[in-house]
């Protein structure tokens, strides 16, 4: 029984790992990195696609950063804590212009464009 399962269980496995693949690439989807660093968001502004992934990388050493947006709209954008190290993603559900901060370091600022 279970020499049967396995290659079926491997199949479906491929197979819905294939169709994942098929649709990411025909959406386009973007997966765009920003580093929190130096008490800064590298880059400071992106342009995006709605369904983009905007990728949060804590790469200092001890500070800690989080993410969110006032802007109407984007509340969703936010993760709450990032130890260094951390790597959060979250993903673009609309068109328009948000403003991102950090909660710890008011001088943080990133400009997200989201087109569809
Ligand atoms: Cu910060």
């Amino acid at each position: 029984m279970k020499k049967i399962f396995t290659p079926i269980a491997a199949g479906l496995l491929t197979g819905l790992f294939l169709s994942a693949t098929i649709v990411a690439a025909q959406g386009k989807v973007s997966e765009i990195v920003i580093s929190q660093k130096g008490k800064k968001f590298v880059p400071g502004r992106v342009e995006a696609k709605v369904g983009d992934v905007l990728t949060f990388v804590n790469e200092e050493k001890r500070k800690r950063h989080n993410v969110y947006s006032k802007t109407a709209g984007f509340k969703y954008l936010k993760i709450r804590k990032q130890k260094p190290g951390d790597r959060d993603s979250v993903t673009l559900k609309n068109a328009g212009t948000a403003t991102i901060r950090c909660a710890l370091h008011p001088k943080m600022k990133l400009t997200v464009v989201v087109t569809e």
